[in-house]
């Protein structure tokens, strides 16, 4: 059943960040930025910060005007000026954090993947299906102008009946020369690639088709960098370094997913193409202002790829922004959600659907059905682990 939100205290909603790192700087951006690019009221404000360090948490607040800083994130789950804490932690505290801001009554807005496991995934979503506070958890590649028209037009027909769905994130970091950290730390992230990029692509993939992923196959997973500088010493890397697998889709469409981070000469290539009986649509967030659109409808002497410069006022979020053709960037995606996330908190219909923990758990079921599936080597649904 549908819960109804609690909003936000008079005009302002306070936010506090659980994590100071990359994501920690990209969702302090968003949150400053949203309310001075959308009409927001609640106006979201920052409360509280919480870090490992308290010299870095410090500045950090500092850098992004951050009311308070504290070592202790238990302590911020009780400051009562917060109403939203945002969880931007290594995947293995994102279950202890964020339930206990759901049982402190807050709402909580996640980093993805929801969690580095399906154990802690399915804590998550059944402490959100209890709580009073809603959820929200940061698929930011929902909230590309290009995704979300993709998305538009196989809603309205145009694509036709889906098909065929190809999705890979390539990604280069540099192999062994990479030193040790916890994305590569099995027991803090819960995996590698597979968790932090086919989690976006899968998440992308249900965004854009509005299908589930019915069944997972032919997957395999590689580590091929074993061990890492760590200072002085060495250190075990444990996770996958690329996981690819196949799947079929609910409406019986056959989909191909490749994350890695390994695919030298690729830097962030994060590419969707869908293919209809009626029409594809091809994506790279390397070009990520443009979505190329092949109508098949056309008579066949005048069918061609077109490439659609999704920056008018008429793309979802755009309008808010800058006039045509001014091009918007990665950061943008997490200020349109942080703005879509204060929307919903007032009762406002976001401009595209949000993913909260329920739908999040859905995709992390895909992504452990595939390392099933390479493990056993078998067929395997995601419905059999919700
Ligand atoms: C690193 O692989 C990373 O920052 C991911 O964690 C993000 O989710 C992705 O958007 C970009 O790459």
């Amino acid at each position: 059943m549908a819960r109804k939100a609690r909003g936000a205290r008079g005009s302002s909603l306070g936010v506090a960040l659980v994590g100071t790192g990359f994501m920690g700087r990209a969702h302090a951006n968003a949150w400053r930025q949203a309310p001075c690019f959308f009409d927001l009221a609640p106006r979201p404000v920052l409360q509280a910060v919480a870090g490992m360090k308290a010299a870095p948490t410090r500045t950090f607040a500092e850098r992004w005007e951050v009311a308070r800083a504290s070592t202790d994130w238990k302590g911020v789950l009780r400051d009562p000026k917060v109403q939203l804490v945002d969880v931007l932690t290594p995947n293995h505290l994102h279950a202890p954090v964020a339930i206990a801001a759901l049982k402190a009554g807050k709402h909580v807005a996640c980093e993805k993947p929801l969690a580095g496991t399906l154990e802690d995934a399915r804590a998550m979503a059944v402490a959100a299906a209890a709580a009073r506070g809603r959820t929200f958890v940061w698929f930011n590649y929902r909230r590309c102008p290009a995704i979300g028209l993709a998305r538009q037009l196989v809603r309205e027909g145009r694509l036709g009946t889906i098909r065929q769905v190809r999705a890979r994130y390539l990604q280069d970091w540099g192999g062994a020369a990479t030193p040790m950290a916890w994305r590569f730390d099995a027991k803090l992230a819960g995996s590698g690639a597979h968790g932090d990029l086919n989690a976006h692509l899968v998440d992308l993939v249900r965004f854009t088709t509005g299908h589930e992923i019915a069944e997972v196959c032919g997957a395999i997973e590689a580590t091929f960098v074993k061990s890492r500088r760590a200072g002085t010493r060495t250190s075990a890397s444990t996770v996958d370094d690329a996981t690819l697998f196949l799947a079929r889709l609910s409406n019986g469409a056959t989909a191909s997913f490749e994350a890695t981070r390994l695919a030298t000469g690729n830097q962030n290539a994060s590419q969707l193409e869908l293919n209809g009986t009626k029409g594809s649509v091809r994506f790279d967030f390397e070009r990520m202002n443009e979505l190329a659109w092949w109508d098949h409808t056309l008579p066949a002497r005048e069918r061609g790829w077109s490439r659609i410069m999704c920056t008018d006022a008429s793309h979802p979020w755009v309008g808010a922004y800058w006039p045509a053709a001014h091009l918007i960037g990665y950061e943008h995606c997490f200020t349109s959600m942080a703005a879509d996330i204060a929307r919903a908190l007032c009762g406002q219909t976001p401009v595209l659907p949000l993913p909260d923990f329920a739908d999040a758990f859905r995709t992390q079921c895909v992504l452990h059905a595939a390392t099933v599936s390479a493990r056993e080597r078998r067929w395997v649904k995601p419905a059999e682990f919700a």
